[in-house]
């Protein structure tokens, strides 16, 4: 049986999903959006997706037809439907069709839909050997204008510096704000740990509040580790002990390079090492069943 996606309440073959050219999350990016994963039947942080998914919606002024608890039902059902152990949950609410103006009162209804798919992960090798980055001139969205806190359809943000990265024969830019403080990479937060302290970039410089960046400082925390939200420059990254990503796709990831330059011992450290055996616990036990 193929793939069955979700749109409006409604299920449909994957060539047959589809929806308007006249909506807006397709004419103009307007709209919000959620990667999320299930782990044997475990849906993790689910509630954290969905209170982000609704706070993005706010912030962009959409409404939600679903209440929270509809919207949860709705993934777990679509997992169930599809029978998918391990998934990759892509949650999309757009603004809906209307015409070829952007004012969203002429949309009447926002389009919901959920893809649930089978994940590719980044080669286990990448995990063993460590990633290499390279940071990249696009700054991040200033949050005044565009906050990164809203997790948007617009991702041309984040394109820029990818392909920034691809250009110059990486896999991954990292990315800093407007004032030269490091920011985050294109799907991923960055953290590093220097001197047994775990450090990461706090929200408020314009980055999104990742949830898998939760997750590890709740496990850092627990494990006797000082956990410091901090403004952190390019000289902090290259003098780091051991630097790492997290994201829901690549969970957490151990950089070894980033501009060329070996970070720490240019093998994953060891605090990354464990912090990334705890997560991986985590999710085994942690979530939402189906
Ligand atoms: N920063 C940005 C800009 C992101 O888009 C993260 C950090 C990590 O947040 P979470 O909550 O996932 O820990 C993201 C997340 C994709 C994809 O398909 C992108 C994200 C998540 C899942 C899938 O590219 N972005």
């Amino acid at each position: 049986m193929g793939l069955k996606i979700y749109i409006n309440g409604e299920y449909f073959k994957k060539h047959q999903a589809k929806v308007s050219v006249f909506d807006h999350g397709f004419l103009y990016g307007d709209g919000v959006f959620e990667g999320i994963r299930s782990y044997d039947r475990l849906v993790f942080k689910l509630k954290e997706h969905i209170d982000r998914l609704y706070e993005s919606a706010h912030g962009i002024m959409l409404s939600i037809s679903l209440t929270k608890e509809e919207m949860a039902k709705a993934v777990v059902g679509a997992l169930k439907l599809n029978n998918l152990d391990n998934a990759y949950i892509r949650l999309i609410v757009t603004r809906g069709a209307g015409d070829l103006g952007l004012d969203p009162r002429k949309c009447k209804n926002a389009s919901i839909v959920i893809i649930t798919d089978s994940i590719k992960l980044y080669p286990e090798s990448l995990y063993k050997e460590g990633l290499s980055i390279i940071t990249v001139p696009t700054p991040r969205n200033i949050p005044e204008a565009l906050n990164p806190q809203i997790k948007s359809l617009n991702y041309l943000n984040n394109i820029l510096a990818k392909i920034e990265a691809i250009n110059s024969g990486c896999e991954e830019a990292l990315m800093f704000t407007a004032q030269g403080y490091v920011a985050e990479c294109t799907g991923d937060n960055i953290f590093i740990i220097k001197d047994n302290s775990l450090i990461t970039p706090p929200a408020y410089l314009g980055i999104l509040k990742g949830i898998t960046r939760a997750s590890v400082m709740g496990i850092a925390g627990k494990q006797g580790i000082t956990v410091k939200e901090e403004v952190i420059t390019r000289h902090n990254i290259y003098t780091a002990d051991e630097c790492f990503l997290t994201g829901t796709a690549a969970e957490i990831i151990p950089v070894i390079r980033v501009d060329k330059r070996i970070i720490g011992t240019g093998k994953p450290g060891k605090a990354t090492l464990n912090l990334m055996k705890e997560f991986r616990k985590l999710t085994k036990t942690d979530g939402v069943k189906y």
